[in-house]
């Protein structure tokens, strides 16, 4: 073919109109479709491979004994905490099972999760008790399990929350069990920000002399540490959780603690920072990990945080529902900042909505609209089969408008866009291969 006997089409004239541009009537199924179809890379879990053996967590009971569950028991059953914690986990399970989805409507989100995940493995969410259920999860293996979730969830990968501070992980990390090549690391390290009281101890303790003043020497014992298990671990980010009482700067141990060991750490090996706010831990201590709660935290920190460390890349989710809107208008200032996920509190469907409109229409496609925080592998199913149902009705919502406005919408543009949502900017951000 030479070029004077046929010349390339002109890009309109090679597009068919009615085949390529969606209808309005078209968008909601074919958002629905794409958002169906397109993997998650779930940024924040607390998933482990099956090798940490302990701390892999799934199946009826731990699902049951979920901490989000146990908070709901004592609202309608008038055992006692101590009773409670005194009961073995399957005891606590079926108690909770008891009270909650036999003797009441499972209508909570927590709740209707535990259904979702049921009904996706076939098993009866009307079932007097759990003994099928038992019986259904005894004969996986966690290899096939952690294989069988994910597909069902439709998650390429997740990252884990790995604590460095914890001695149980950390055994399991140096004993040299085996990794999954689609969960990855996030060196977490919430006593080092939170009490250098206790970090500095266990810094000391395992080879890191660290006194209890922030000195040259224990920043630099403290650098060494975490350079030491970022070559361990290599992680994707470094994380942490913050009280709502965080600020920056402060005259505190944490400001000093981030200026000279974290945000240096961070620009070395080219790390982002999560950073987790509004946190309210032990509430009711009776309660243990349900007895956290919320509280309202000041963004500004956030912004001076990335104003004062251009070169630093943070990753931020806030748990006040009120902080959403300044976290937003933040974001439109900060390139280095990166909201994401609608955090434990907020991850109920009326505020995921809200919140991933307030995204769409303030940041475009540039932000994580979801992470599961999936404690026990299974949920990961339902964490993102509800995400997924909501981020579809906003998304549909924006493209409709956009149509009403004059755009021309295809379902390349969709794909692009929740492929940026689900995966890219999450990768991109933490430079993993795209
Ligand atoms: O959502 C949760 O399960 C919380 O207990 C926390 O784990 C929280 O997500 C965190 O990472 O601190
Ligand atoms: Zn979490």
């Amino acid at each position: 073919m030479t070029e004077t006997t046929q010349a390339p089409p002109k890009p309109d004239e090679s597009k068919k109109p009615d085949e390529q541009h969606l209808e309005d009537k078209d968008v909601a199924r074919e958002v629905e479709r794409i958002v169906r179809e397109t993997p998650v890379f779930d940024v924040h879990t607390h998933q482990y491979p099956p090798s940490f053996r302990k701390l892999f967590s799934a199946g009826i009971d731990d699902l049951v004994t979920y901490h989000y569950l146990i908070a709901e028991l004592f609202r309608s059953s008038a055992v006692g905490v101590d009773a409670f914690w005194s009961m073995s986990k399957p005891e606590q399970a079926d108690l909770i099972w008891d009270t909650l989805f036999v003797r009441n409507t499972p209508l909570s989100e927590a709740c209707r999760g535990v259904v979702c995940v049921m009904s996706a493995y076939g098993l009866d969410p009307h079932a007097p008790d759990l003994k099928a259920a038992r019986e259904f999860f005894e004969f996986i293996e966690p290899n096939d399990h952690l294989e069988q979730a994910m597909r069902l969830a439709g998650v390429s990968d997740m990252v884990m929350t790995n604590d460095v501070f914890n001695p149980e992980e950390a055994a399991y990390w140096e004993s040299g069990a085996a990794r999954h090549p689609k969960l990855h690391a996030a060196l977490r390290m919430d006593p080092l920000l939170n009490s250098w009281e206790q970090a500095s101890e266990t810094l000391s303790r395992r080879g890191y002399q660290a006194t209890r003043d922030i000195d040259d020497s224990a920043v630099s014992s403290a650098r060494r540490f975490l350079d030491d298990w970022i070559e361990r671990m290599k992680p994707l980010y470094m994380a942490v959780s913050l009280p709502a009482e965080f600020r920056y700067p402060d005259d505190s141990a944490r400001t000093k603690v981030m200026q000279d060991i974290v945000l240096p750490t961070g620009r070395e090996h080219n790390l982002p920072f999560a950073l987790m706010v509004g946190v309210r831990r032990a509430a009711n201590p009776t309660l243990r990990d349900a007895g956290d709660s919320v509280g309202y935290a000041d963004v500004s920190s956030i912004g001076r945080l990335c104003r004062e460390n251009p070169d630093n890349r943070f990753l931020a989710s806030i748990l006040s529902r009120e902080n959403q809107h300044e976290l937003c208008v933040t974001s439109r200032k900060f390139a280095n900042l990166m909201p994401f996920g609608c955090w434990w509190f907020l991850n109920n469907p009326s505020i995921i909505r809200e919140i991933t409109d307030e995204r769409l229409e303030m940041l475009g496609a540039t932000f994580i609209p979801q992470h599961s925080d999936a404690r026990i592998l299974d949920q990961i199913i339902y964490k993102w089969q509800h995400s997924r149902y909501t981020i579809a009705a906003s998304l549909t919502d924006s493209y409709r408008a956009l149509l009403r406005d004059g755009w021309r919408l295809t379902s390349d543009q969709i794909e692009s866009d929740v492929t940026r949502l689900f995966q890219n900017n999450f990768r991109r951000f933490a430079g993993v291969a795209v």
